[in-house]
């Protein structure tokens, strides 16, 4: 038994943002139906692609556990059967440009009409207001939602994030707005619209440099790094660099190895509680009561000196070692893990994070697996569907068509070549 076992989600979502949503849904246990257009599909499958003829890497990730059906949605017949999805179907998830499901006949208004318990939910790049029709990807979100401009160095330009916060990040917030829906739906027997704009998600995960920009009307911020440097506050939150986002101070510092590996780097954090604990580790035992050392405001402007002193130790040691010394003692620190070293460490693979799964066009590849671990509700992580592999299962199953009504939408074209000859 699956948490969400027996939902079905007509899934007409595309690269990420959408996909990322309804692959959660799908490993949580919903049936997630993914509609495609005939012969083209997810534009991501044929992007970045590093095998030829082959699903990328980019769409495989994304669309685990999902059933493909071609589906021309403009063609009659299959607005026919699309119809005819949305009758049977609970949730449609969708992230196309603003106004294209309207386009195609299949807005918020004809919707109700066809299924009064369907939940409607979207993922658009701006919520409603001057910016609504905008094409929106992830790095116009990044900026737009106030991540870049608090992201990267002082001396530097903004920076945009490796972590995808426009799209899953987004992802994310809709897949919550879609389950929150569907409790809802358990009194009312209503459906409803959920939308999750980029740039809203991007700010919720932002939300504590606006903490920041309001606490700037009170003075400066004494935990950035900038504080200690005497440098002037502007207007607006100012960049951090690697400075720690909450009111423990830390940073990034070079460990053994760093004149060679880019990574060999390790996140340290001075935290309050554990100070005599640093100060004992770096070999600084004076420092646990000298004035100017002792309390956390009488360090806010030698933090530089301080972190350098407990670099001169990291450097003495790899990132694993600092670890290894560190944790017994309580204090927070975290290696720089590179993607190599992700896809290979054990304890991910053992907890179901990092899975390989074999593609009948690439062969073995290697994903991240569910991220959120229900102890009643196991995920099996299946590949991603070849395009279109699922048409007929799904006109006949889902939809309890005849294999005359297949023939017939077959012969109509709207469910591509490939399915045509399935069916005859
Ligand atoms: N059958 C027939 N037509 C189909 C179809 C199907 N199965 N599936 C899609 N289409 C059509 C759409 O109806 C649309 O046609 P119209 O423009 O004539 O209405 C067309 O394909 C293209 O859709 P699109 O405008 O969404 O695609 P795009 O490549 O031009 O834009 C993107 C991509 C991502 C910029 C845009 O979809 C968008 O802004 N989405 C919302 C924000 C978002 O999710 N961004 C994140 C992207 S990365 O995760």
């Amino acid at each position: 038994m699956k948490a969400l076992e027996g939902v079905k989600i007509l899934d007409f979502t595309h690269v990420q943002s959408g996909p990322t949503c309804t692959q959660l849904l799908a490993w949580f246990g919903a049936d997630v139906i993914k509609v495609e257009r005939p012969g083209v599909g997810d534009a991501t499958r044929k992007q970045l692609q590093d095998v030829p003829d082959a699903d990328s890497l980019y769409f495989t990730m994304l669309n685990h556990n999902k059933r493909s059906i071609e589906l021309n949605s403009k063609d009659e017949t299959g607005k026919e059967v699309l119809t005819r999805l949305v009758q049977e179907c609970d949730v449609l998830v969708e992230n196309f440009a603003p106004g294209a499901l309207d386009r195609m006949g299949f807005g918020w208004e004809a919707i109700q009409k066809i299924n009064p318990r369907m939940i409607m939910a979207s993922v658009k790049g701006f919520g409603p207001g001057k910016y609504e029709d905008c094409k929106v990807y992830e790095n116009v979100a990044q900026c737009a939602g106030g991540s870049a401009s608090t992201t990267g160095f002082l001396d530097g330009p903004p920076l945009v994030t490796g972590a995808q916060i426009g799209d899953s990040g987004t992802g994310l917030h809709l897949a919550l707005g879609i389950v929150t829906a569907l409790f809802q739906r358990e009194k009312t027997g209503k459906g409803q619209k959920v939308l999750a704009a980029m740039q809203d998600g991007v700010l919720n995960l932002a939300r504590v440099k606006l903490r920041d920009q309001q606490r700037l009307d009170h003075g400066p911020l004494k935990e950035y790094s900038q504080f200690g440097a005497g440098i002037p506050f502007g207007e607006a939150t100012p960049r951090a660099g690697n400075d720690s986002g909450g009111g423990q101070p830390g940073r990034i510092l070079k460990c053994k190895g760093w004149e060679t590996d880019p990574n060999a780097y390790t996140y340290f954090i001075t935290q309050a509680a554990v100070w005599k604990n640093v100060c004992d580790v770096i070999g600084e035992p004076d420092w646990k009561d000298a004035e100017g050392y002792a309390t956390p405001p009488e360090r806010l402007d030698k933090l530089d000196a301080i972190f350098a002193r407990i670099e001169e130790w990291t450097m003495t040691k790899t990132k694993f070692e600092v670890m290894d010394i560190c944790n017994p003692l309580n204090i927070p620190v975290g290696p720089i893990l590179s993607m190599k070293e992700i896809a290979e460490d054990e304890g991910l693979r053992a907890t179901g994070t990092i899975v390989e799964c074999d593609h009948p066009e690439r062969g073995r590849y290697v994903s991240v697996g569910c991220p959120i671990k229900l102890s009643d509700s196991p995920v099996e992580v299946e590949r991603s569907p070849l395009l279109g592999e699922h048409t007929e299962e799904i006109l006949k199953s889902v939809l309890g068509y005849s294999d005359e009504d297949v023939g017939r939408i077959a012969d109509s074209g709207a469910v591509g070549e490939v399915k045509k000859m399935a069916a005859e």
